[in-house]
C-alpha cells in the first residue's frame, strides 16, 4: 500500500514511517522539521521538506491509498500562548490535508486526535461520547478537526478514523522543550539528579501510551473496515490510570534514581483524572494496548542510554 505521512519525521510519524517501511508499504512523507529529525527517516521514505498549508509544497499523492495526519503542534500550553500558530498547525493544516485526499482521491484518512477533546470529565473511564467541552484552544482544534473530517466525507467519499490520542509517552520523544510531556520531563530529571517538578499534589491521574502502540492503533485504523463517507472518532490508550507519585515511583523502580519530588503551585486548567475506555477502539478497529508502563519506560530509558551527554 501507499501511504502519506504528515509530520513522518516526528515523534510519533517517524515510528510509523518506520513501521510501515519495515512491512514493504511505499512511503511519503511532508514535514517541516519544526520539530522533526530528518535523520528518524529510513533512507527508502520519500521525503519532501514543507508545510501542510501550503498546497505548492505538497507532493505528488497519486495512487496514495491511506494519508495518516500527523503534522501539529501538540502542545496545549502552546496553544494558549502561540495562538494563531497553533490554529493553523493544528486546525487550518486539516483542512488543507482534507483538501489533498480530496484532490488525490485518497480513499483513507487516520488523523491524530487528542484525549484534549473531553476537557474536565467525571465519569470514568472516559468514553468517545463526552468530547465537546475542551478546556483548551489545543482541544478545541482536535474536536474541530474530527468535525471538518466527518463534514468533507461524504463529498470527498473518503473514510476516516480520528484516533484520541492519550497521554503518549517513548523512544524519540524531546525533553527539551518548556512544552514536553511529563514523562519526558520527569525521565531528564531523573538522569540529571535533579527533583521532578510536580505541578499540584501529584494525584491526577494520565493514561500513558507508549509509542509502539501508537503505531499499532494507526495501522489498525488505516486497515479497518470504514464505509465510505463515515468517520470513526476513538480512543487510543491503555484504559490504565497511573497518578503523577505512582509513575515517579514507578520512574525510581526502573532508574535507580532517588528522584525526590518537587511541588509546584497547579497549572491552570489542569484536569484531575483521565483514562480512557477502550471498547470502542477494541470493537471498531480491533485496537487493544499492549505495553504495560513500566516496559515502556524500560525502553524509553534504553534508546536515552546511548545519547548519554547529548541533549534528549
Ligand atoms: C494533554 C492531553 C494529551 C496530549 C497532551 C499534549 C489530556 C488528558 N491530555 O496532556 O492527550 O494532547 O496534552 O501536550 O487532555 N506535570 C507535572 N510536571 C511536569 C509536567 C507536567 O507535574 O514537569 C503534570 C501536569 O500538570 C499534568 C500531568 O503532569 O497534570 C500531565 O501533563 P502533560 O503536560 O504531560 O500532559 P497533559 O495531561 O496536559
Amino acid at each position: 500500500m501507499k501511504f502519506l505521512v504528515t509530520g513522518g519525521a516526528g515523534f510519533i510519524g517517524s515510528h510509523v514511517v518506520d513501521a510501515l517501511v519495515a512491512r514493504g508499504d511505499e512511503v511519503v512523507v511532508i514535514d517541516n522539521l519544526s520539530s522533526g529529525t530528518r535523520d528518524y527517516l529510513p533512507a527508502n521514505a520519500i521525503f519532501h521538506h514543507g508545510n501542510v498549508e501550503q498546497p505548492d509544497a505538497w507532493p505528488d499523492a497519486s495512487g496514495v491509498d491511506v494519508i495518516v495526519h500527523l503534522a501539529a503542534r501538540p502542545s496545549v500550553g502552546e496553544s494558549w500562548t502561540n495562538i494563531l500558530e497553533a490554529h493553523h498547525d493544528n486546525l487550518s493544516a486539516t483542512l488543507c490535508v482534507i483538501r489533498m485526499a480530496m484532490q488525490y482521491a485518497v480513499p483513507r484518512i487516520v488523523t491524530a486526535s487528542s484525549a484534549a477533546v473531553y476537557g474536565s470529565i467525571e465519569q470514568l473511564p472516559i468514553s468517545e461520547a463526552g468530547a465537546g467541552d475542551p478546556m483548551s484552544p489545543y482541544g478545541f482544534q482536535k474536536l474541530a478537526s474530527e468535525a471538518y473530517l466527518k463534514l468533507f466525507a461524504y463529498r470527498g467519499a473518503y473514510s476516516g478514523v480520528n484516533l484520541r490520542f492519550f497521554n503518549v509517552y517513548g523512544e524519540r520523544q524531546s525533553a527539551t522543550s518548556e512544552y514536553s510531556g511529563v514523562i519526558a520531563k520527569f525521565i531528564a530529571a531523573a538522569r540529571n539528579g535533579q527533583p521532578a517538578t510536580i505541578y499540584g499534589t501529584g494525584s491526577q491521574t494520565r493514561d500513558f501510551v507508549h509509542v509502539s502502540d501508537i503505531v499499532r492503533a494507526i495501522l489498525a485504523a488505516s486497515a479497518a473496515s470504514v464505509n465510505p463517507g463515515s468517520v470513526l472518532s476513538v480512543n487510543v490508550g491503555t484504559g490504565q490510570q497511573t497518578s503523577l507519585l505512582e509513575l515517579l515511583q514507578c520512574l525510581r523502580e526502573v532508574t535507580g534514581a532517588c528522584l525526590p519530588p518537587n511541588f509546584a503551585a497547579p497549572r491552570a486548567g489542569d484536569i484531575g483524572q483521565s483514562v480512557a475506555d477502550t471498547s470502542a477502539a477494541e470493537k471498531l478497529i480491533g485496537f487493544k494496548a499492549q505495553t504495560v508502563l513500566s516496559e515502556g519506560l524500560q525502553k524509553y530509558l534504553r534508546w536515552l542510554e546511548p545519547q548519554e551527554g547529548r541533549s534528549s
